[in-house]
């Protein structure tokens, strides 16, 4: 299958964007073909320091390949490095009611964030969206719950436009984890966890050990002294249980009879001695990118090539199908 995904570089990636896409993508990428971008015109529709975009662009880069993703198996580069994503996103712009645009969650919880600073790009950023997925003739898209809506719409301008001008596009369809499509703030546990939130709400991937085991002892969790899972009464615990899991691969079944009778105290002990273990490559390898960033780059300019060769034999089709 035809698999498309990326992560805008804004912000520290957390545990949210590794459990609930990054663990999918390593699943997808032996059987699939795989291009996973780094969406960095999406990450700048929001107020972002132009200062440090190349460093974030390429700490993203250095997860992914940390993670394990293979930069032979996979086709893996930076968005602004291949031009016909702008030139898609301006035609399916001529094809996208501003009424769907309007009502995407994100783009309202986005505008009421930045409230001064709401700009033409945030509103068709989900254009820009469909634009990356439509162009490599995507089948499946592997995001967070959050993401849906818009590979919704991706879905529905690919259909609208084939009704219009033929055939031209596949129509994607998301995918999203059963457990972990939305990993919840650490802080505050009934909002998902966020790039743009404040540090104490998320756990980073490139976090020190003192980091990790301070954030998950000040994490908000509930009354009562249960370890047990109830997303609507006991979120907090919930969202713990459900990060043990993800990493543990144990069910929230066997979590709960394994700690049955301890503290929350003692679950979340158990928890950051976890997480520090399965994020300890993560610390690692970055310190080994930082030392060599020629092969990011490498691996960044040859993954745009592929890219640019799919992408050109799509906008051919678009532009003889629009009449251009
Ligand atoms: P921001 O909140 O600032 O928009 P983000 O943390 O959502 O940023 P993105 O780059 O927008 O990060 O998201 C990358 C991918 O990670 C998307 O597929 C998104 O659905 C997923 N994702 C982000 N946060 C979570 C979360 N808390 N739980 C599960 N998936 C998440
Ligand atoms: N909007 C996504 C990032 C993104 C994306 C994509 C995801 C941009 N283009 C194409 C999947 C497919 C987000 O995570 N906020």
């Amino acid at each position: 299958m035809k698999i498309f995904s990326g992560i805008q570089p804004s912000g520290e990636i957390h545990l949210g964007n590794y459990l609930a896409v990054i663990k999918q993508w390593l699943d997808l990428q032996s059987k699939n073909d795989c291009i996973f971008c780094i969406v960095d015109w999406h990450a700048i529709t929001v107020p972002y320091d132009p200062k440090i975009l190349q460093q974030k662009i390429k700490e993203v880069a250095a997860i992914y390949l940390t993670a394990g993703l293979s930069p032979k198996k996979n086709i893996i580069f930076t968005q602004s490095a291949v031009k016909e994503h702008t030139e898609l996103a301006w035609l399916l712009n001529t094809i996208t009611p501003i009424g769907d645009l309007q009502r995407m969650t994100q783009f309202k919880e986005k505008s009421a964030k930045h409230i001064k600073n709401v700009c033409a790009g945030l509103l068709n950023y989900p254009v820009l969206m469909a634009a990356d997925i439509l162009l490599y003739q995507t089948e499946v898209v592997p995001v967070g719950q959050d993401q849906k809506q818009h590979v919704e719409l991706a879905r529905e301008i690919a259909r609208r436009f084939n009704a219009r001008f033929g055939d031209t596009f596949t129509l994607p369809q998301a995918r999203i984890m059963k457990i972990g499509a939305k990993i919840m703030s650490l802080t505050e546990p009934t909002k998902k966890m966020s790039k743009s939130d404040k540090p104490e709400t998320c756990i980073g991937l490139f976090d020190t050990p003192e980091q990790i085991k301070k954030k998950i002892a000040s994490a908000t969790t509930d009354s009562g002294q249960e370890i047990k899972y109830n997303p609507n009464e006991k979120p907090g615990i919930s969202n713990l249980l459900t990060i043990h899991s993800l990493l543990s691969n144990k069910t929230i079944k066997d979590l709960e009879n394994e700690f049955t009778g301890q503290n929350y105290q003692t679950f979340k002990q158990k928890l950051a001695e976890l997480l520090i273990e399965n994020l300890e490559p993560f610390r690692n390898k970055k310190s080994e990118f930082e030392k060599n960033p020629a092969i990011i780059d490498k691996i960044l300019a040859n993954g745009a090539s592929r890219a640019e060769k799919i992408a050109q034999e799509t906008m051919e089709k678009v532009r003889l199908a629009m009449g251009l």
